[in-house]
């Protein structure tokens, strides 16, 4: 039956190929038809290609110049379109369209991407994850350039190519790849105290998201919400995930970059595929103008983020991706992302990080995609018309029609002329400034230590066990004695037993104190003013949201099972199995010790989703073993098989075993625990271990799955 499905599919793909190509000759660029692609023009059968041939030179022209220069950062991105719909008119608020009317779809173009590494770089790097939406308002773009993470490294844009030179590879060498865990970045953070609170969300488990489906997503910096009075209330904007905030392991992110190191891409085309979209609520928290000053940080500090136990997140809308981009590069690597493209009802604020990216964007574009003109590329044209007298430039796509090009004019009939209010201007927020210009920061921003050790503190244990992991891992990775010392001495400003665990992995004491000025700037003038943090407070014990335990655990919606099958298993307990998971739109894989098809007791032909050598444990959310006993006796004699089942323990997933599949849970380590785990099923129910898999990692198993060997 299924064997039968599969060819009428294929059937059906061809037929839809034939449609699709119908009547389309290859031509040249200029519209030539074209008979031969496959050869050059030679004088004689043998003889040398002749420089007359267009045709050659024209292709292989076209190839030479395939590239552009990838991101500076962000350049592994993957992207996707949908759609936004408000569900919460925010018209006090804000008199922006998109916020005002529960009635409009605006489409959307996401694009998620990792910051250090470069466009072939593997998904599963330890990094902060770009989020990054464009609207297509009617009134006009606005792209929400955000991070996964809801603070920055730095404070002002003038440190940004020094972060970033720092965390990219070394310049003598170009190593390492897509990693933090090397000395120029210690060096750096440890003396730009500022970066420690990014810099251990980094360290979290927040930095290897299970899939960009499972990521929260923020604004970051706090913008303004304008209404119709004119009045301004304060904002940040972040993305919930509707599936929930889930992340991967080290351990297992280091076997997935080398397994799938388009995991996260794959994963996010795939569900989009299967119709399985991809959604999140957009929520704000709002604070009055007059409440500027009211809290213990600055509201303009991008390292700092407002507690939700301060300023409760108020859902306003839902996002949705539906579909896969066409083509890759015209859409995903050619999307130009601004912070400032903004629209009525949305303003800045003074950020100077905020400020200077004003700056960034529209310069890197002009690199990147090499014309002023990229508004006109197709994905980055916005829905409602454009009309103005720019001019000309690298690759113009218009025809702008008439005489005039400036304004104001009288041969043109004055056109276009200037928006009115009552048309829906856009004017900027008149904020009352009155100061000295000055090269210097805020006392306001000098707390480094406080929201850091806000972070750890709202941590479960095993949340904590991964950060301490993490900065061991990344310490270990640096050749230079003193400056894993000063790390050690900057983390015990967090938290003392974390830099004690820290120090007895690196086999290094935490110093009691380091040379003063502890951010020193070496070589500064001596009336330049250093900035030195203060020691750590504690205005509020723990925040829920900053942990993952507290996220959603009610769906296992696209999460991979794999089946673990050999010819003869049992088609009776894989079809209640596999009706239990798909109805709660689970992903279910047949894993078989070849390609092809397996055939069940009953006689029937199943597709195999991957031979057991062509994929790894790491890539799958739990596995199930049905009985069967010869397709057992076949998988007994894979050794493969039993490391599957090891891995998925170690890595605290939900296993399930029925009938015979017990013989091969016997054969593992997990023989020991099956009776006493939450998270092992022999002969249990499909319901429980759906609940199993919907708590994504048994986190009590901790203990014993650290002792699985490798
Ligand atoms: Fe970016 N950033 N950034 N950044 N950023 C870029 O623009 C920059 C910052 C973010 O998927 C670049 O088009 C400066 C914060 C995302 O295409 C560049 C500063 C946040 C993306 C640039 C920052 C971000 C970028 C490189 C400090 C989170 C990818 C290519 C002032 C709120 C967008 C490009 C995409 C990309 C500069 C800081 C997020 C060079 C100077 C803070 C998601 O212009």
């Amino acid at each position: 039956m299924a064997k039968k499905k599969e060819s009428n599919q294929k059937k059906e793909d061809l037929k839809q190929f034939e449609k699709d190509s119908n009547g389309k000759v290859m031509t040249t660029n200029q519209g030539l038809k074209v008979n031969d692609t496959n050869n050059s023009l030679k004088a004689g059968e043998r003889g040398s290609t002749l420089l007359e041939d267009f045709l050659l030179r024209e292709k292989i022209t076209h190839f030479d110049h395939e590239r552009i220069p990838e991101r500076i950062v962000h350049a592994r991105g993957s992207g996707a379109h949908g759609y936004f719909e408000l569900t919460k008119n925010i018209k006090k608020y804000s008199k922006a369209g998109i916020f005002n009317d529960t009635n409009r779809k605006t489409p959307v173009f996401v694009r998620f991407s990792t910051v250090a590494g470069s466009k072939g770089s593997p998904d599963l790097a330890r990094d902060v994850r770009g989020f990054a939406v464009k609207f297509y308002t009617q009134e006009g773009t606005w792209d929400l350039v955000g991070n996964n993470m809801p603070i920055f490294f730095i404070q002002d844009a003038m440190k940004f190519p020094d972060l970033i030179h720092s965390v990219k590879p070394e310049p003598n060498k170009e190593i390492p790849q897509a990693a933090s865990a090397h000395d120029t970045f210690y060096d750096f953070i440890s003396r730009t105290t500022e970066t420690l609170h990014n810099q251990i969300w980094v360290m979290s488990d927040r930095a290897i998201p299970r899939s960009f489906r499972m990521m929260e997503g923020f604004g970051i910096h706090t913008f303004r919400l304008i209404n119709e009075k004119n009045e301004a209330h304060f904002v940040k904007f972040h993305w919930k995930p509707v599936l929930g905030v889930h992340s991967v392991t080290w351990d297992e992110a280091v076997k997935i970059n080398g397994a799938d190191p388009d995991f996260h891409r794959r994963d996010l085309w795939d569900a989009i595929e299967a119709g399985q979209y991809p959604e999140w609520e957009l929520g704000i928290q709002v604070v009055p103008e007059k409440d500027e000053h009211k809290y213990e940080f600055d509201l303009l500090d991008p390292t700092k983020l407002i507690p939700e136990e301060m300023v409760p997140v108020e859902i306003i809308g839902k996002m949705t991706l539906n579909r896969n981009p066409e083509n890759f590069f015209a859409e995903t690597e050619q999307v130009a992302f601004l912070p400032g493209h903004i629209v009525p009802g949305i303003d800045f604020t003074n950020d100077p990080l905020l400020q200077g990216r004003l700056f960034s964007y529209r310069d890197t574009q002009l690199s990147r995609l090499g014309s002023p003109n990229f508004h006109q590329i197709p994905i980055n044209r916005p829905v409602g018309e454009v009309h103005n007298n720019q001019r000309d430039g690298h690759m113009q796509m218009d025809i702008p029609k008439g005489q005039t090009a400036y304004f104001p004019n009288s041969l043109g009939g004055g056109c276009p002329h200037l928006a009115k209010m009552a048309e829906g201007a856009f004017t900027s927020y008149e904020e009352r400034i009155d100061a000295k210009k000055i090269r210097t920061r805020s006392e306001s921003f000098n707390d480094h230590f406080s929201q850091p050790a806000l972070f750890y503190r709202s941590l479960e244990d095993w949340e904590k066990q991964h950060v301490a992991d993490a900065y061991t891992f990344e310490l270990g990775k640096c050749n230079h004695k003193h400056i894993k010392e000063r790390m050690l001495w900057v983390i015990s400003q967090i938290d003392k037993k974390l830099a004690k665990k820290v120090g007895e992995g690196l086999g290094l004491n935490v110093p009691k104190a380091i040379d003063k000025p502890i951010n020193q700037a070496i070589g500064a003038d001596a009336n330049t003013k250093e900035q030195q943090p203060s020691k750590a407070k504690n205005y509020l014990e723990k925040d829920k949201a900053l942990s993952q335990a507290h996220t959603k655990f009610d769906s296992i919606a696209t999460r991979q099972i794999a089946v673990l099958v050999a010819d003869g298993f049992s088609g009776k307990d894989y079809e209640t199995m596999k009706k239990a998971l798909e109805k709660e739109n689970a992903m279910v894989k047949l894993v078989a010790p070849h390609g092809g098809t397996v055939t069940c007791d009953q006689d029937m032909d199943h597709e195999v989703d991957a031979a057991i050598m062509t994929t790894e444990s790491v890539l799958f959310d739990a596995i199930y073993i049905p009985g069967g006993k010869s397709s057992l006796d076949k998988l007994l004699n894979v050794p493969k098989y039993k490391v599957f089942i090891n891995e998925t323990f170690k890595y605290c997933k939900a296993i399930a075993a029925d009938n015979e599949g017990e013989t091969l849970i016997d054969e593992t380590f997990v023989k020991e625990y099956k009776n006493d785990d939450d998270a092992v099923f022999i002969n249990g129910k499909p319901k429980d271990f759906i609940d199993a898999i919907a708590k994504h990692r048994n986190w009590d198993r901790m203990d014993v799955a650290s002792k699985v060997p490798a």
